[in-house]
């Protein structure tokens, strides 16, 4: 056992040289074989057929229908920073078929900005301490203070609320909603539950006077940005995503095989994907997506993707990649991208709407350098004329 975990390690690699030919699936041709030549055809047709992809062989399905949703304000303080935010705390809670799951949203308002206001929704897998509404932990995680000064709302949940990030543990939350999820190869797992929980915070901006729902960017951290990109691609009204160090089954392209692996990531998280991704351990090649049709997904809508020069387990040049390859289907809308044909050097922002990117020096994290970029590609999103 030991043997087979070192041995799988092992097949990791960082080596661009080693990087194998591959194919990637066409996102503009249909299924039969018909070209996808506008967006039309590409809604109609083809976008579907991809989401659909997506659901079966890699993140689960994505029930849509409960019996009913309430929010219940747990806690409001208008003067909270002092004085600068509104801070709202509600509990979430959808019910199906006599059982029940809550989400406790943390939520700031800048008292200066003209309401309804622009927000970014965190899925946060870290701490919870990260996202503290008592502001004792000020955290570059999510830094509440700088989007409040920039004029943002900010909000947050914790993925454990959804599905505990455990592999015995996860059906112990919205899971037990949907039992049935549990019982075919297609159903979702943890990354789908907490994409689900991401839409059911959207369901309350919705109804939500302080908050312009039309302006909501998702954001997501490593395993937190891959729930975001699914989360981006399932529920059409989050007019961002913002994917931070996502890499593999996150934004970053597969066939490449570098870094982490399909294999590596369905072995140490088994709870993660559907049972149908199993099939593509070591089989990169067979899948019939690769992670830039899931970027194609988020068209037309803005994105920016981020990487960090020391976490080259999550792949930068493949990520990069990714979003070169799904700028066919941003064209489709007419939208123009700014990205260069190489990856920009280490730290250079590009930061242009609709697809932005940047590698920053450092660690596998999300820090206030990063931030201050996925504030200026909102407010550049918000004010072109595209979704947001
Ligand atoms: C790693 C995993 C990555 C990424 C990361 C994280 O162990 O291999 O895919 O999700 O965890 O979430 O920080």
């Amino acid at each position: 056992m030991l043997l087979a975990c070192f041995l799988n390690v092992q097949a990791q690699q960082y080596d661009e040289s080693k990087v194998p030919a591959y194919t990637l699936p066409d996102p503009l041709t249909a299924a039969d074989g018909r070209p996808v030549k506008n967006a039309r055809t590409w809604e109609k047709i083809r976008r579907p057929e991809i989401l659909r992809l997506f659901e079966d062989n890699i993140y689960g399905q994505m029930p849509r229908t409960f019996d009913s949703i309430r929010f219940a304000v747990l806690r409001e303080d208008p003067r909270a920073m002092e004085g600068k935010a509104l801070l709202k705390e509600t509990k979430i809670t959808v019910y199906r078929s006599g059982q029940s799951v809550s989400i406790q949203l943390v939520l700031f308002v800048p008292n200066n900005a003209p309401r309804p206001v622009p927000a970014f929704l965190l899925i946060n897998n870290r701490d919870k301490k990260n996202t503290d509404p008592d502001r004792k932990t000020k955290s570059p995680f999510w830094p509440a203070e700088m989007a409040i000064d920039s004029g943002f709302a900010i909000a947050a949940f914790h993925v454990s609320d959804l599905a505990p990030d455990d592999k015995t543990n996860y059906v112990n939350g919205m899971l037990r909603l949907y039992p049935e999820q549990l019982q075919t190869d297609n159903g979702m797992k943890a990354i789908g539950a907490w994409a689900w929980g991401a839409a059911r915070v959207m369901d309350y901006f919705i109804t939500e006077p302080l908050i312009d729902a039309k302006k909501v960017a998702v954001v997501g951290h490593s395993r937190g940005g891959k729930a975001a990109l699914w989360a981006a691609a399932e529920d059409q009204r989050f007019a961002l995503c913002i994917t931070n160090c996502s890499g593999n089954s996150g934004a970053a392209l597969a066939r490449r095989q570098f870094g982490e692996r399909i294999s590596r990531i369905n072995t140490t998280f088994p709870h993660w994907f559907n049972n149908n991704y199993k099939k593509y351990n070591d089989r990169e090649n067979a899948l019939p997506v690769d992670q830039h049709m899931l970027i194609a997904l988020i068209a037309p809508r803005p994105l920016y993707a981020t990487n960090a020069t020391k976490d080259l387990w999550a792949d930068p040049k493949g990520t990069f990649l990714s979003l070169k390859h799904a700028e066919q289907v941003y064209r489709l809308y007419g939208l123009r991208s700014s990205l260069p044909d190489e990856p920009p050097a280490m730290n250079v922002a590009v930061e242009v709407p609709p697809l932005g990117y940047h590698n920053r020096e450092g660690k596998h994290d999300m820090t206030l350098f990063d931030w201050a970029h996925f504030i200026r590609f909102a407010r550049k999103s918000m004010n072109s004329r595209m979704a947001m």
